[in-house]
């Protein structure tokens, strides 16, 4: 147990002895990871007085960030209910305490706080592990370079999970990303980058029991991201994710690899991901395309972006049920930096064993502010 502790303790002490050390540099410019915005349009413009912060005399109004996003889905499938879907209602703070604090927190009041269970026979509505509206709520400090977040957020596991929700090329991530990638948690984390050797790293310690949930065994889990970026355009990523859930420890364990390509008006992204819950073991991937319109001198569809992507998810490797699925989806963008669009996604599960095929189609408005 011991030695447990001590090799978390180097592993979180690690990355703050070998970033370059420059006092200058405030929390907001300290560096801009692509691969951690928090549903939050944080890093976008670093205005002086909001360096300042709140405590070292700047006013509410430049020390406070106000966000809403909202997101209205409408789904029609053969397999499932056809539906309006209120997917996000998200209300987000930030708030600049000093030149090397920060704090965040954002509600999503559209949550589903219930589910459906059927028990011999009868259908009952009981609440979710994750009955809360709060998704984000935590502090940011400047430590030694590095930033150190405390409190609950997304667990660095996948690139697409950590993309911003408003900022996806189709309406929903991919299935496998959804599952084992997109989870919060209560923790704390150290992200930094040592510049010589163009690495971005993310390394954390969680509860592992997820959001809005208090520990239900004394170990807490690890989780880390590497991320190199050789040019600008171009990412790919490492990700491991060690812990255990519940009283009895069950096994919790994710690993992920992947990479973005983001040039111009072209978009490639491929993720995979394999996970350990208990004693079942699932995996995914996918791919996706994306490429926008504004380049083709066409006025009226420069603010178009089309997408496709394939992926394949196993909730079980060890039965023949797994599903394949295409999307293909068309984005219309309302403003310039693509925050309010419509969008429109066509669907085809080819289902395997027990699985049934599906086809199916979804609009979706955003609006972002
Ligand atoms: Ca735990
Ligand atoms: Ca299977």
């Amino acid at each position: 147990m011991y030695q447990k502790v001590i090799f978390l303790m180097v592993f979180l002490v690690a990355p703050f002895l070998v970033a370059q050390e420059n006092s200058k540099t405030t929390l907001r410019n300290l560096f801009h990871s692509n691969a951690y915005h928090m549903d939050m349009p944080y890093e976008e413009e670093t205005r002086s007085e909001r360096n300042v912060g709140i405590l070292g005399g700047a006013s509410l109004v430049k020390s406070l960030e106000t966000h809403a996003f909202i997101q209205v889905f409408s789904v029609a499938s053969q397999e499932t209910m056809d539906q309006f879907k209120l997917r996000r209602g998200e209300i987000s703070f930030k708030g600049v305490l000093t030149d090397s604090a920060d704090f965040f927190v954002m509600f999503d009041p559209v949550k589903g706080l219930s589910e459906n269970k059927t028990v011999s026979g009868t259908t009952i509505k009981q609440f979710k592990k994750d009955a809360s509206i709060l998704q984000d709520l935590g502090l940011t400090f400047k430590v030694l370079n590095n930033k150190l977040v405390i409190g609950q957020f997304k667990r660095p596991i996948s690139l697409e999970a950590l993309q911003s929700s408003g900022a996806l090329e189709l309406l929903e991530r991919a299935t496998v990303v959804q599952i084992l990638g997109d989870k919060r948690d209560v923790g704390a984390m150290v992200q930094g980058e040592v510049k010589t050797f163009k690495l971005q790293y993310m390394i954390a310690l969680f509860n592992g029991e997820g959001p809005n949930n208090a520990d239900l065994n004394n170990q807490k889990d690890v989780s880390g991201m590497l991320t190199f970026k050789p040019w600008e355009e171009a990412q790919l990523y490492v990700s491991v994710y060690e812990g255990t859930q519940g009283a009895f420890n069950d096994a919790q364990t994710r690993y992920g690899v992947g990479g973005l390509w983001n040039k111009g008006p072209y978009v490639l992204k491929m993720e995979y991901l394999t996970a350990k819950d208990g004693s079942i073991e699932k995996d995914g991937w996918y791919i996706l395309g994306a490429y926008s319109l504004s380049n083709l001198g066409v006025e009226f569809l420069k603010p178009v972006r089309l997408a496709v992507r394939y992926e394949e998810w196993d909730a079980d490797t060890a039965n023949d049920v797994e599903i394949h699925l295409w999307t293909f989806g068309g984005q219309y963008f309302l403003d310039e930096k693509g925050a309010s669009k419509l969008a429109a996604d066509i669907f085809y599960q080819d289902g395997k064993g027990q699985e049934k095929d599906d086809l199916g189609l979804m609009f979706g408005f955003q609006g972002k502010f």
